[in-house]
């Protein structure tokens, strides 16, 4: 199951379970835990002055009292003092450890804030990877959906080498295709095509009804009979004309491969199962089993780059399986070229990825 990183209040999200990054003490503090005492009412110090403490690294469960969500989780990150005193180590049990009482309390989503990067002083970049790996790697093996909140846009810093190597990348392809035609536009100045970042996963791309409708076919069976041709003898003979001899139900009946065809062959291929493949690419196993299940299934274009990702294709086959779904990779969409330069850089790490859209104000890969 994947891992989203949004921007948020931690408080108004309506999760199974939030994190807070707490003192040991558990008594409530400022930032984050402040936030989430005064949302949650009195009854959640009294509740944490029943437990007694916590130590840094690990972590325990409440009520979630008047908040959204149904639990707390009290974890304690530890205050950076120069990276030497185990802080890493810490940091990544105190992820750890929540999760596996998320797990115990049978939660499947969970928010957590970026523990330690506030007043504990961890530095926002690095305590940002140690979240996104500890997370991914422990979603690996267990089914949950964590959000990884951002609050302030500071917290979200890619490395600047990285940033200026994207940028000037971007800027190149601009050039490339606008350098001919007169002024060429800053890409910095447009609005970007794609949606905004939302509090909430994407929703898939349904098929529409009637544009798929030979959805339940295998390929390799003949087409229904309902075809458009068989609407006038007029309509016919334009068809005819187009598709030459045979006809409009030749052709269809010539159709390339599907989207989903081709991916399941590409898993084949490179020798990965499902679960490892759908996993990587930070997706959820119900939209999985959806794309597996309709061999005419449209995806998202963030859903079929996610896989293109995992599955290390080259350019031109990431070209040629977005294309199944019938999408693009243009040099006029900031998107598109980021994509191209971590692809063309031999860089398949999803959460990478994500980093940098999320750094340029992009949507994210996977679910
Ligand atoms: N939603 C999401 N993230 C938030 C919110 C919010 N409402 N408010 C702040 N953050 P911090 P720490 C982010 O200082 O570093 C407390 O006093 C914030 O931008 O809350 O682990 C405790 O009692 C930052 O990126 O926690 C402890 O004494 C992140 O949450 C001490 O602070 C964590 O910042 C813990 O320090």
């Amino acid at each position: 199951m994947p891992i989203q990183i949004i921007r948020n209040d931690i408080t108004k999200l309506n999760c199974d379970a939030i994190v807070n990054a707490a003192n040991s003490s558990l008594l409530g503090g400022g930032g984050v835990d402040g936030a989430i005492h005064r949302a949650a009412g009195p009854e959640l110090l009294e509740a944490c002055r029943k437990l007694g403490g916590c130590p840094t690294g690990e972590a325990r469960i409440t009520k979630g009292y008047r908040l959204p969500g149904k639990y707390v989780i009290h974890t304690v990150g530890p205050v950076w003092q120069g990276g030497g005193r185990g802080e890493r180590e810490l940091l990544v049990s105190c992820y750890r450890e929540s999760l596996r009482l998320a797990l115990e309390y049978q939660c499947e989503t969970v928010a957590f804030p970026l523990i330690s990067s506030g007043v504990y002083g961890y530095p926002k970049d690095q305590a940002l990877k140690v979240a996104v790996d500890t997370i991914g790697e422990f979603l690996l093996e267990h089914e949950l959906f964590v959000y990884l909140v951002i609050f302030d846009r500071a917290s979200y810093t890619i490395g600047e080498k990285l940033f200026a190597d994207i940028r000037s990348y971007i800027d190149d392809r601009y050039v490339e295709l606008h350098g001919d035609t007169g002024r060429s536009r800053s890409p910095w100045e447009e609005t970007s095509s794609l949606p905004p970042l939302s509090s909430a996963p994407f929703l898939e791309e349904p098929v529409v009804p009637g544009e798929f409708e030979e959805a339940s076919f295998d390929r390799r069976e003949p087409l229904p009979a309902a075809c458009p041709a068989k609407s006038s003898p007029d309509a016919a003979g334009k068809e005819r004309t187009a598709f030459g001899k045979s006809g409009l139900d030749d052709a269809l009946a010539q159709i390339d491969e599907s989207f989903s065809q081709m991916l399941l062959r590409k898993i084949d291929e490179k020798g990965m199962t499902d679960a490892q493949c759908y996993k990587r690419a930070n997706m959820d196993r119900k939209l999985f089993s959806k794309i597996r299940g309709n061999v005419w299934y449209k995806p998202k274009k963030q859903t079929a780059v996610a896989f293109a990702i995992t599955l290390e294709l080259s350019l031109e086959e990431t070209k040629e399986l977005l294309m199944k779904a019938g999408f693009a990779l243009s040099h006029s969409s900031k998107f598109d070229i980021i994509i191209e330069y971590f692809i063309e850089n031999g860089n398949y790490n999803v959460f990478e990825i994500n980093e940098a859209l999320f750094a340029f104000d992009q949507s994210l890969l996977g679910a």
